[in-house]
């Protein structure tokens, strides 16, 4: 009480909350009164924060916390009464119709999308020391995951413009970051003028921390550095709702016609393959809701899509996460819990946390709850007795849990495509990679970067093999042997080899690399590959222009192309050169860069043909 007269009179209630609220060991160590009184402000401006970050305050934050430690302490099962079940959903093969016309409605959405990045999260798992989506998705080009997510959002806008015969609409991108990342995070994108993007595209969201508890009376922590401060962790992605709707973004999204909001993780090199199409698939079905899943190992540390029945009659699709999946299974009649069927990947769809909301729906829902997610806590307990900690812990909320307020007639749905095409994640450091059960995905930078080259080789091989039963159902029988010889046009890619790298069994493919814009979809990039093209796997090819035609290639090394946009390039012939090759690197050599070292492996570039197109025209490339 003796302080007081230090706070602003929404501080002073602020104080008195704390006290009714059972806070009041945070003050049992203060100085006496007239001492430290400027660190006994910034205590006050901390708390104050902490009530307005979080939806509810702090009263709500200690109330809420307490319910959840009570819940935990006395095991209940958070799915009690769920049963749960393999929910059905939309399964999309690369390359056939159903995908190809999904991803061309996908393309012709993109114009009413905005897209938001979650990369707040630390990445404990991999423990670099950079943010992630600084981190180079190949070593090929160095183009980080940052860069390549822009140029992926350019790239559907001008092809989305481009269906709307010129009705152009910038697609707005936002970031969540926190503490951990913004800064970093503003500074890559301003040292690199956006990647291209107009800075008033971009909006940076922090999320801030919430407050730990140190005991299941939810009493606050304090930091054990300083008596005058909360301890604080980071709250998970599923703060993303509440910023977004805090911020008036959605608004502002809304009230420019914006249709849809798309969510996406920090380190996913492939997810904008599976974009358009899933976009399709929102817009054709009307998802109110639509989570992006591929197959899932049994353990897999991915949620699983599951159907939860209550015995009351409510059911819903939801995202059960990892550790939860298998206990719930054994505790509903499921003794194996989460196990492998006879495809070989357990039969609940893996979530890649990529989530598609309608915005009008999105922002009802958002009206009623100011975008407060369903919340857990996961303490650490000392012992059975479950009365104590082994550390402080706090309230936590993933963004794929906002169906859980939904009311039943929302249409909630899932998107089943292929993992070489969609998912590739790098979340875990090279020694935890290596101890990966066999079979399962490593998630590493060393996976991350092969299956970009696998996916890219992968389509080249689909584009071309495709393209005969495509010119079987579109060519009438008269014409069928002209338009056959044409359409005939195929890229002969080999097949991969088997190497170790970081103590991980991987399959390298050729190195090829595009830029988005010179194509993200199915037929983008059929349109730009013709005649018969062979690539051999010692092969590398970089593609930076966006009129790049390969026209009977006959590519066993490296090849290097830049273009301006008006240059129509068209290359072919045979490029024999000595290439570029993958020498092996030990994680533990420090004399090696933390981004390539933790890849095991470095580029040598022995030899290459590299050709750049300053000047509009047409031109021919054919050694
Ligand atoms: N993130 C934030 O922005 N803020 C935070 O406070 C925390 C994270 P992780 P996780 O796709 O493989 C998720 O740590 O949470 C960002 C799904 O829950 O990489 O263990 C962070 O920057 C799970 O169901 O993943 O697991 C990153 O971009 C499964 O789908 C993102 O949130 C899994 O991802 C995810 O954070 C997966």
């Amino acid at each position: 009480k003796k302080n007081l007269h230090l706070l602003s009179s929404e501080q002073v209630e602020l104080a008195k909350m704390l006290m009714e609220m059972g806070q009041s060991h945070l003050f049992e160590k203060w100085a006496a009164p007239g001492v430290d009184d400027n660190e006994k402000r910034a205590f006050f401006d901390q708390v104050a924060k902490l009530n307005s970050s979080y939806p509810g305050g702090l009263k709500s934050y200690i109330k809420t916390a307490r319910e959840l430690l009570a819940d935990s302490k006395a095991g209940k099962n958070p799915f009690d009464g769920f049963t749960p079940s393999v929910p059905t959903g939309e399964v999309l093969k690369f390359g056939d119709d159903t995908f190809i016309n999904y991803e061309q409605a996908g393309v012709k959405e993109a114009k009413n999308a905005a897209f938001v990045l979650v990369a707040g999260g630390l990445g404990e798992r991999l423990g670099y020391n950079g943010i992630k989506v600084a981190l180079p998705a190949e070593t090929t080009t160095g183009t980080c995951f940052l860069q390549n997510y822009i140029e992926c959002i350019l790239a559907l806008q001008e092809s989305s413009c481009r269906l709307a015969e010129g009705k152009c609409q910038e697609i707005p991108f936002a970031i969540m970051t926190s503490d951990d990342t913004h800064s970093r995070t503003q500074e890559l994108l301003e040292s690199n003028s956006y990647f291209g993007m107009k800075p008033t595209q971009v909006k940076l969201l922090k999320q801030e921390k919430v407050a730990c508890l140190d005991d299941n009376d939810a009493r606050l922590a304090m930091d054990p550095k300083n008596k005058y401060r909360i301890q604080t962790k980071p709250h998970g992605h599923g703060d993303v709702h509440a910023l977004l709707y805090s911020s008036g973004l959605l608004k502002e999204w809304h009230d420019a016609g914006l249709k849809w909001v798309l969510f996406f993780q920090d380190t996913n090199g492939l997810l904008f393959k599976a974009i358009p199409a899933s976009l399709g698939v929102s817009a054709t079905k009307q998802y109110h809701v639509n989570s992006l899943a591929v197959p899932r190992k049994a353990k897999e540390a991915i949620g699983g899509i599951t159907r939860l029945t209550h015995a009351d009659g409510r059911s819903m699709v939801i995202n059960v996460e990892y550790n939860q999946l298998d206990p719930l299974l054994r505790a509903t009649g499921f003794p194996d819990g989460d196990v492998n069927c006879e495809t070989g990947y357990s039969p609940f769809p893996g979530n890649i946390n990529q989530l598609i909301l309608e915005l009008g729906p999105y922002m009802e829902e958002l009206k009623k709850t100011g975008g407060a997610i369903k919340e857990f806590v996961n303490p650490k307990y000392k012992d059975a007795s479950k009365t104590s900690f082994k550390s402080s812990t706090r309230l936590e909320c993933m963004m794929q849990d906002y169906p859980k307020t939904l009311p039943p007639s929302a249409k909630v749905g899932f998107t089943v495509m292929d993992t070489w095409l969609a998912y590739a994640p790098v979340k875990n450091n090279p020694e935890d990679a290596a101890k990966v059960p066999k079979g399962n995905p490593y998630h590493s930078a060393t996976s991350g970067e092969m299956a970009i080259y696998c996916a890219n080789s992968l389509i080249l091989r689909k584009v071309t093999r495709v393209s005969l039963s495509y010119c079987k159902n579109y060519s009438s029988e008269l014409f069928w042997f002209l338009i056959l010889s044409t359409c005939q046009a195929g890229a002969q890619v080999d097949d991969p080899v088997q190497e170790v790298f970081n103590g991980q069994e991987v399959e390298v493919w050729p190195r090829l690399t595009w830029k988005p814009k010179w194509g993200l979809t199915f037929s983008e990039i059929k349109n730009k590959v013709s005649g018969s093209c062979s690539v051999s796997q010692k092969s590398t090819m970089v593609i930076k222009g966006r009129n790049v035609v390969l026209e009977d290639l006959s590519l066993n090394g490296a090849l290097i192309i830049d273009s301006v946009d008006d240059a129509e390039v068209r290359v072919g012939g045979k490029v024999q050169n000595k290439g570029w090759t993958l020498e092996p690197v030990d994680h533990k050599d420090t004399s090696v860069p933390e981004e390539i070292r933790i890849r095991g492996f470095k580029i040598n570039k022995l030899e290459q043909l590299e050709r750049s197109y300053s000047e509009p025209g047409k031109f021919s490339l054919k050694p």
